[in-house]
């Protein structure tokens, strides 16, 4: 890819100034409309990676933005020492929405993962009668629920974690998409087990869809043997998947609901913990919380984020436009592309490298023809576009991944 002058510019401030923890494809980003970005030069893209589904409700969405700038110049931050006009009335619609007794607000994925994590192990004290210090939590094999050192003691990716210990101990991993595993370890030792943290679908592992049912009977498994289904729907939630959980689909109430991402439509860091008061009153003042959690803005975005969802019928969307993207794509002969997989607008497609061209390069080509998405483990490509995309603009994305395909060819 030819590089701009401009461009080349803000490339050598990040590389300069930041720190290299990534390895971003070289677009600078300067706008965005829905489905669609712009670059420092102009240049217009297919978003098909949407923040890694953050950003559902499409880019820069007017209500969105309006009730941002409207509570902006209202009240920003109060901090929990004091109540404020905002909080409450999104628990209460978070309540509506989901169907939990209570929610507890934090900012990023991360943090709220790792509050479930809290959550689980005070109940696990408190309620089920662990002895304190000795509560498990079981996490599957290619997880990821975030960067934190606790998170990462449990991550399976070694690049994710080595030289990063020592680790924080009590946590179990086992196989994902394996119902024995879990009912295995649930007979051996379910007497200190607090949880089992799962993707419903996972992520980073390359759009890991597991079998038909794996959920159901790992909800009915925990539910034997009195432990917790935490799921993180961090990515997968809020309508991705063509339900407004990826839970849905298999008709389970976790215990515990994880959110982030799309909560604030990519507008803010919003995250949130969802459980009923069995498990949320183990907490009490000053035993957990954060500066920002549930900090006004952030209610009112959440609150014009999930409205967006709702009335733009953003689940159905994703349902059906999911189906003809797999569909269509699955029309697309090429020896590069190996297998499609996914749910709603959470797809991949598996690359077979060809001739030394890997999934990198074919997302550098689809970049050139103006659509981004990004590789993840090496051969494989994310394909979700915000939900608010048309079925036009999707054909037209497709045209232009089949069009890069076979230029490679
Ligand atoms: C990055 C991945 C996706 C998540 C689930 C918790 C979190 C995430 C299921 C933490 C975050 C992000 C992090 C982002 C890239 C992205 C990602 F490739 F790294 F794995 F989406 F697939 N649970 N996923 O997917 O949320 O603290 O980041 O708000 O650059 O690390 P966070």
């Amino acid at each position: 890819m030819s590089i701009s002058e401009t461009s080349q510019r803000f490339i050598s401030l990040e590389e300069k100034y930041g720190a290299h923890n990534y390895t971003p494809l070289e677009v600078v980003l300067s706008r965005g409309e829905g489905p669609i970005v712009w670059d420092v030069e102009g240049k217009r893209y297919f978003d098909f990676l949407s923040a890694y589904s953050a950003v559902n409700q499409g880019h820069c969405h007017p209500r969105i933005v309006q009730a941002l700038t409207d509570q902006a110049k209202k009240l920003c931050l109060t901090s929990r020492a004091f109540y404020n006009d905002c909080l409450g009335p999104y628990e209460e619609m978070m309540n509506r929405i989901f169907g939990y007794d209570k929610v507890l607000p934090m900012n990023s994925g991360a943090e709220a993962v790792e509050t479930a994590l809290k959550l689980a192990r005070k109940w696990a004290y408190q309620v089920k009668g662990v002895k304190e210090n000795e509560a498990i939590i079981v996490t599957c094999n290619d997880n990821f629920h975030g960067r934190t050192i606790s998170i990462i003691s449990y991550s399976t990716d070694e690049n994710a974690k080595k030289e990063y210990g020592p680790y924080t101990p009590g946590f179990e991993t086992i196989n994902y998409n394996d119902t024995k595993a879990l009912e295995n370890i649930l007979k051996e030792r379910s007497k200190n087990i607090a949880a089992f943290l799962v993707e419903p679908i996972q992520g980073e592992a390359g759009v890991v869809v597991p079998d038909n049912g794996y959920l159901k009977t790992c909800f009915d498994l925990c539910n034997q043997h009195n432990v917790l289904f935490i799921a993180d729907e961090i990515q997968t939630g809020i309508a991705r998947t063509g339900k407004m959980l990826c839970c849905d689909h298999e008709e389970i109430r976790p215990h515990i609901v994880v959110l982030g991402k799309a909560l604030s439509g990519g507008v803010l860091p919003v995250s949130a913990v969802l459980c009923d008061n069995e498990i949320m009153m183990t907490v009490s003042p000053g035993q957990h919380g954060s500066t920002f959690g549930g900090f006004p803005l952030a209610c009112e975005v959440a609150m014009a984020a999930l409205n967006v969802v709702l009335d733009e019928d953003l689940a159905y969307k994703a349902a059906i436009l999911g189906e003809i993207f797999r569909e269509e794509m699955s029309k697309i002969k090429s020896p590069f592309i190996k297998s499609i997989r996914g749910k709603g607008l959470l797809n991949a497609v598996v690359i077979e490298p060809q001739n030394g061209i890997t999934a990198w390069d074919i997302c550098v080509e689809m970049a050139n023809n103006g659509l981004l998405a990004k590789p993840t483990h090496q051969h494989i490509i994310r394909f979700a576009p915000p939900l608010v995309i048309t079925e036009e603009q999707l054909i037209e994305g497709i045209d232009i991944i089949k069009k890069s395909i076979k230029s490679l060819e």
